[in-house]
């Protein structure tokens, strides 16, 4: 057997937006996602959009029981700020109500709830000032973070500030996915300093509001593997990680940005506009632990015709396709589970060895139904051999000293995901949707449930 350290947390991630549903109700204000539904619905995949989703504003309960019967010790969510402060200033009893509930029914199961206060829902009324282009926008995260931690940091004592903000800035900036949808290298570093500003923010009054609590964040990691030892190759690799990985987990830990990445923008005339005390503020605020969401690596190549200075990513990194590696076929995402001792040993090495998580991991399969057998049940033996990979992985980076205290999959229930709708099924157990969201355990299901509680990973 391979076992885990004492107290591992074994669990699920997900997010508000993508399982609350009732997003237009209960006194929630729209967030970019509710408003870009109502504007572009033809970009969702099925139309399917964010009022209705795995709808556990309404089945929470149950769900929570969910979560038990197949061994989970935590899970980790988010709260909407549209639904806690609907117009930014005033508190929605409802929500308050709501979140208060959810949580503490958590906590009654032995479900330990790890909160995230920003899963890509930028609230409407703030967009119309520019979202994270505005400088204000950071103050007003704080303000959300400080009030999320007084009303519920009886609760829950474990937070992070964002998931994967490289994600909303790319996304949203350069890559077309995420509302406003628009092409700008400059605006998307800018975009990405104001969301750095505002996670030390949250971190700031955290450590007003909770004395005892912890706080990180949530990054999306695809380590960047180049494609030669050449030195642009390795130059290539060297910017694809400063960043998409370095850019926040190094002020995270350290309360500071990379010398290195400052270069790369000022070559590159992408320098944002900052405030003098920013710098104090970084430094005074670094994280209590990590969270590493994981799903596949990145090959890098240097990029042919850069333009200098860079008008895009693709300027200063290029991807190239591997050869020999291994695809998942029902999404088309490259699986590479040996990344994981490689995070394990960078942050063991490179990041002080501070405590971090697997925050995010799974495999995505879209038309799941085919491999559904008679009795309802779906037989997802692919998504079971994946996590077994990348748990034994996990565990050589653990038993080489690295600090990981748990492994949360991505996700509880089949939920909905962004422009991709319900097209990805991600889930331990099926959502109907046909049939009131109802919920059936999936192979993978029982197969956690053994993990978590013999703590370990048969030979
Ligand atoms: C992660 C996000 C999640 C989720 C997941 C699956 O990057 O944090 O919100 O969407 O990816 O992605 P997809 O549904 O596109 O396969």
């Amino acid at each position: 057997m391979k076992q885990f350290p004492e107290n591992f947390l074994w669990g699920a991630a997900a997010s508000a937006p993508q399982t609350e549903g009732h997003s237009s109700k209960n006194g929630k204000s729209p967030s970019t996602w509710d408003k870009w539904f109502e504007l572009a619905p033809e970009k969702f995949n099925a139309d399917q959009g964010p009022e209705n989703t795995s709808n556990m504003y309404e089945f929470y309960a149950d769900d929570i029981k969910r979560m038990r019967k197949i061994g989970m010790n935590s899970f980790r969510t988010s709260i909407a700020w549209t639904r806690l402060l609907p117009d930014g200033k005033t508190l929605n009893p409802e929500a308050v109500a709501f979140y208060r509930d959810y949580f503490t029914k958590m906590n009654e199961a032995g479900v330990k709830p790890i909160m995230n206060l920003f899963h890509f829902d930028m609230p409407w009324w703030l967009m119309e000032k520019g979202g994270w282009e505005n400088r204000e926008s950071v103050e007003a995260f704080g303000f959300y973070a400080k009030t999320a931690f007084e009303q519920f940091g009886d609760l829950v004592d474990m937070w992070t500030t964002f998931n994967e903000p490289m994600v909303h800035i790319e996304s949203g900036y350069l890559y077309g996915y995420h509302y406003p949808a628009i092409h700008d290298f400059k605006k998307a570093v800018q975009v990405g300093y104001h969301t750095l500003m505002a996670h030390v923010a949250a971190v700031e009054a955290f450590r007003q509001v909770m004395p005892k609590g912890q706080i990180g964040i949530i990054l999306n990691v695809s380590p960047a593997y180049s494609r030669s030892d050449e030195p642009a190759d390795l130059k290539a690799k060297e910017n694809a990680d400063l960043l998409n990985i370095k850019s926040f987990l190094d002020p995270a830990v350290f309360g500071t940005v990379p010398e290195k990445l400052v270069t790369l923008l000022a070559e590159n005339e992408l320098l944002p506009v900052t405030e003098a005390a920013d710098k104090a503020r970084m430094a005074a605020n670094t994280v209590d632990f990590i969270g590493l969401n994981y799903y596949q690596p990145g090959r890098v190549q240097a990029p042919t015709n850069p333009k200098q200075p860079a008008q895009d990513v693709s300027d200063l990194f290029a991807h190239y396709d591997w050869p020999d590696k291994k695809i998942n076929p029902y999404r088309g995402w490259e699986i590479y589970p040996e990344a994981l001792y490689d995070v394990a040993i960078m942050m063991r090495d490179e990041y002080r060895n501070i405590p971090w998580y697997v925050s995010e991991n799974g495999m995505g399969v879209a038309d799941e139904e085919r491999f559904m057998d008679e009795s309802g049940e779906i037989q997802d033996d692919y998504r079971i051999e994946f996590m077994i990979d990348h748990l034994n992985y996990l565990h050589q980076g653990i038993e080489a000293g690295s600090q990981c205290f748990g492994y949360q999959a991505w996700t509880f229930v089949d939920c909905w995901s962004w422009l991709n709708g319900y097209r990805n099924r991600y889930g331990f157990y099926r959502v109907d949707l046909e049939d009131n969201y109802k919920r059936t355990v999936k192979k993978s299901g029982h197969w956690f449930k053994e993990l978590a509680e013999r703590n370990a990973l048969p030979e």
